[in-house]
């Protein structure tokens, strides 16, 4: 079972990650942990506090000589921030001596959309920053560093994940814009929107700009595809099998999305059968499998079970909940109406959200991928796989299917 915990709040000293379940000898490359840290920092439409950040993470445990060796990987992203926010964020009774920043004032007009009000309710707390320091989005930051390394167990099984935004507000990718697994992982990481047309990325900044000029915020649509998934990842045999029903709890798991869709999503709802479902043709010679899909509106999932497609899933995120012109609230300590609190937040944060529904899918294949497979050790693992492979193409050429013993 691959599976983390994170710990720590937005502007405390740091976020940790602790991931358990990944093989040992697994090659460790830290740049590119790096990477996706900075990639989930970019994005058109992200505040100042990214100007700030520039995330790294220490590996403390799990790992030597750059390779996994079996045990629980521990990771630290110290928060660069965290300067400005020692007299606020101190976790002694008393700030340290010699501490930093500006000591601030109690959070106490609740916004809406936010954790804020049900949290203070929940938790008994006078503050709603003891709320929304653990509510915020920064915390994604750690799962993104726990699932750079998910991804290098994936890719030494053959499974790469790349995605891509399909819409910001009501701007959306034309219907039937063909987008392909290469497609979307040849966007540059310094790609603005990470939108593959170029006429929608800039109607999507215009709509960003004219959010912020109002003091208003937009969220958007994503979509994440992975690659040499193999067949029979996932179960229908119990619900909590179904690897469809895991990526939804998943992706659902990242601040602010509202819908995950699997394949066509909700379209598939509004068409005859005829038009979802993808016929099953005799391949070409070449291929392992001697059954080929012309399509891939189910998004490489039936039953809950990979089918060797491309696996296609999208989720929609709702806008950031913090206005920089206020809704209606009210201060809790007067219990008079006032705007909601305003803090600094980003406008518009899709693109980022994207690479981390990259993230939430790499870690939930990598754990589907482990239980199938098995893996103490990498090696093992990478065994199991092709000979997987192998037998499953073999076994359908032989006309194995229906015959006895099958
Ligand atoms: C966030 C508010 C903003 C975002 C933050 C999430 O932070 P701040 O309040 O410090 O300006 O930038 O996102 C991150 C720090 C990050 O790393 O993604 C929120 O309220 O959720």
């Amino acid at each position: 079972m691959v599976r983390f915990l994170t710990a720590g709040e937005s502007h405390g000293r740091a976020l940790v990650v602790i991931l358990e379940g990944i093989p040992a000898g697994l090659s460790i490359d830290l740049e590119s942990v790096t990477r996706d840290l900075r990639r989930r920092q970019g994005g058109y439409g992200r505040g100042r506090r990214m100007a700030i950040e520039s995330d790294r993470a220490d590996i403390i445990s799990g790992v030597r000589g750059g390779e996994t060796i079996g045990g629980p990987i521990a990771m630290l992203i110290e928060n660069r921030d965290w300067v400005n926010w020692q007299r606020t964020m101190f976790t002694g009774s008393e700030p340290e001596p010699g501490a930093s920043g500006a000591k601030r004032a109690p959070v106490t007009k609740p916004r809406p959309g936010h954790a804020d009000l049900a949290g203070i309710a929940k938790y008994g707390r006078a503050d709603i920053r003891d709320i929304l320091e653990r509510a915020s989005a920064r915390e994604t930051a750690a799962r993104v560093a726990a699932a750079a390394i998910a991804r290098q167990l994936l890719l030494a099984a053959g499974i790469r994940i790349t995605s891509h935004v399909f819409s910001i507000g009501d701007v959306r990718l034309p219907d039937g814009f063909p987008v392909s697994f290469d497609q979307a992982a040849a966007l540059p990481d310094d790609s603005p929107l990470r939108c593959l047309d170029d006429e929608t990325s800039a109607r999507m900044i215009a709509v960003i700009d004219a959010a912020k000029a109002a003091g208003d915020t937009m969220g958007g649509g994503f979509e994440v595809i992975a690659t040499g998934v193999p067949i029979g990842l996932g179960s229908y045999v119990q619900w909590d099998r179904k690897l469809d029903g895991r990526l939804a709890q998943a992706l659902m798991s990242i601040p602010a999305i509202k819908a995950v869709g699997v394949g066509l999503g909700p379209e598939a709802a509004a068409r005859p059968g005829s038009r979802v479902h993808d016929e099953i043709v005799i391949a070409d010679d070449d291929e392992t499998m001697p059954v080929a899909r012309p399509t891939n509106n189910a998004g490489g999932l039936e039953g809950g079970v990979t089918n060797g497609e491309d696996l296609r899933v999208s989720a929609w995120m709702k806008p950031i909940a913090t206005l920089m012109k206020p809704l209606r609230s009210v201060d809790l300590t007067t219990l008079t109406e006032s705007g909601a609190a305003i803090e600094r937040s980003d406008v518009c944060a899709v693109p980022a959200a994207a690479v981390v529904g990259e993230a939430m899918v790499a870690l939930t294949l990598a754990d589907a991928l482990v239980e199938k497979f098995g893996g103490d050790s990498v090696a093992e693992l990478t065994r199991a796989v092709a000979a997987w492979k192998q037998h499953v193409g073999e076994r359908m050429r032989a006309r194995a299917v229906g015959a006895a013993g099958g």
